[in-house]
C-alpha cells in the first residue's frame, strides 16, 4: 500500500485552490480576510495569470459582472487561491450553470494545479 506524504503533495498541487461559494453580501469576502488574518482586498488574477487592474474589478463587481475562474489572492497567504461565486440567488441561473460547469471542470483537472481542492459554502443568517 502506499501512502502520499502531506508535504510531497503540497509541493504537487502548489497551491491550495477553494471554491467559496454563497449569495452577494453573505460575507465571502470578509471570511476569507479573517482567515488570511489580512485587511487587504485580494488581488484579483485571470486564467492567463495576468492581474486584472484594481479599479476594472471595482466596476465590474458594481454592475454585478463577475468570473469565477479569476483567482482571488490575498498578499498575505500567496499559497491559497480563491475562486468566488455567487451563483446561489434566486434570479441568477447563470451563475448557476456557471458555477456547476467550473466544479465539474476542476474537481478532476488532470493539472493538479488547477484542480478545486475545497468547496466552502457560506450561509448567513
Ligand atoms: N453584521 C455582519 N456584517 C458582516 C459580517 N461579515 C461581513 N459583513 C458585512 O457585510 C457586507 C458584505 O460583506 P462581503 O464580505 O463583502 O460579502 P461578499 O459579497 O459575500 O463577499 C460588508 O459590508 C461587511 O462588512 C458579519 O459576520 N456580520
Ligand atoms: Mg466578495
Amino acid at each position: 500500500m502506499s501512502t502520499i506524504d502531506a508535504q510531497d503533495l503540497r509541493e504537487r498541487i502548489g497551491r491550495f485552490r477553494v471554491l467559496i461559494i454563497g449569495r452577494a453580501n453573505a460575507g465571502k469576502t470578509t471570511i476569507l480576510q479573517k482567515v488570511c488574518n489580512t485587511a487587504d482586498d485580494p488581488e484579483i488574477y485571470n486564467t492567463d495569470g495576468k492581474k486584472i487592474d484594481d479599479a476594472v474589478v471595482k466596476s465590474s463587481i458594481k454592475r454585478g459582472n463577475h468570473d469565477i475562474k479569476n483567482e482571488m489572492v490575498f498578499k498575505s497567504n500567496p499559497g491559497f487561491v480563491f475562486h468566488d461565486s455567487c451563483g446561489f440567488e434566486a434570479g441568477s441561473e447563470g451563475e448557476f450553470e456557471d458555477m456547476k460547469k467550473f466544479i465539474s471542470e476542476r474537481v478532476h483537472a488532470t493539472k493538479l494545479e488547477e484542480r478545486i481542492h475545497a468547496i466552502w459554502q457560506v450561509t448567513s443568517f
